[in-house]
């Protein structure tokens, strides 16, 4: 098979056993690590939420296809090209909501941010409002970022913007994952909060929102 196909291949089908050479090969095809990543990797992850809607998969599969996932990113973190500031451009405390435990798409933001010249505080999964205003008040953020890919969580996202704003906050929120929407941030979120509130689409739209905020 072609590098790609067997690149997303590791995905799809959970496997590690030869990832490390072929992204060793991919390092020298494409032209960034994160061009790796949102290329065959993502589509190979796309495959696998199609198989797994049509009930192909069961979720220990989708959780193996997960660390295969997280296995390449690491690998790849390495090379990717870091910002050489030495003074940080901001505080971001990132989080995925109440009620998801998905996080692949918070840690690559999480790394893409902090390899640009960002402080991340990463709550990790499954916070809760509660936890992220206390965490708000004590490290002082420039940016709240949450992540959430349950069509749930786009609901939690407004009843997140709702408590943080009943606590006083009001400083920007960047809001990203597969189940949002530009419209649904603009339309939903946004009227429930005093500051501002804006969709990423992928890690790299939230480095350039983030890197507009702090300008
Ligand atoms: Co779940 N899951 N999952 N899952 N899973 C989805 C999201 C789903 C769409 C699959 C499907 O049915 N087709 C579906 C949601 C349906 C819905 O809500 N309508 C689903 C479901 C149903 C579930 C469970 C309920 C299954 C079950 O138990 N019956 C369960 C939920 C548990 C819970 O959260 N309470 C569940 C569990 C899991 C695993 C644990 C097995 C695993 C997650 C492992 C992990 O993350 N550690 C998993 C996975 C892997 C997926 C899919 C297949 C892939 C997600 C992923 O990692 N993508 C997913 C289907 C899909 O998305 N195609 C699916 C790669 C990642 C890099 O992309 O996170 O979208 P993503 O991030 C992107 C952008 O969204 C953006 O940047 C990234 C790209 O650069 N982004 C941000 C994300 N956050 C951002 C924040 C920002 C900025 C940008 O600023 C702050």
């Amino acid at each position: 098979l072609p590098l790609p196909e067997r690149l997303a291949n590791y995905v799809v089908e959970g496997t590690k056993e030869g990832l490390l050479p072929d992204l060793e090969e991919a390092l020298e095809e494409y032209p960034t690590p994160l061009a790796i990543i949102n290329g065959p990797l993502m589509a190979g992850m796309a495959e696998v939420g199609r198989l797994f809607n049509d009930n192909q998969l069961i979720v220990a599969e989708v959780l193996q296809s997960a660390e295969v996932m997280k296995a390449a990113v690491a690998f790849l973190e390495p090379y990717m090209e870091k910002n050489q500031e030495t003074s940080s451009k901001g505080k971001v405390l990132l989080a995925t909501v109440k009620g998801d435990v998905h996080d692949i798409g918070k840690n690559l933001v999480e790394i893409i941010l902090s390899n640009n010249g960002f402080e991340v505080i990463d709550l990790g999964i499954k916070v809760s409002p509660a936890e992220l205003i206390q965490e708000v008040r004590r490290v002082q953020p420039d940016i709240i970022g949450l992540s959430g890919l349950l069509v749930k969580s786009a609901q939690q996202m407004v009843l997140t913007a709702q408590d943080l704003r009943e606590a006083g906050i009001s400083i920007p929120i960047l809001v990203g994952g597969a189940a949002l929407s530009r419209k649904f941030t603009l339309n939903k979120i946004a009227p429930e909060y005093e500051g501002l509130v804006l969709y990423a689409k992928d890690a790299m739209d939230g480095l350039s929102l983030a890197n507009r905020l702090q300008n």
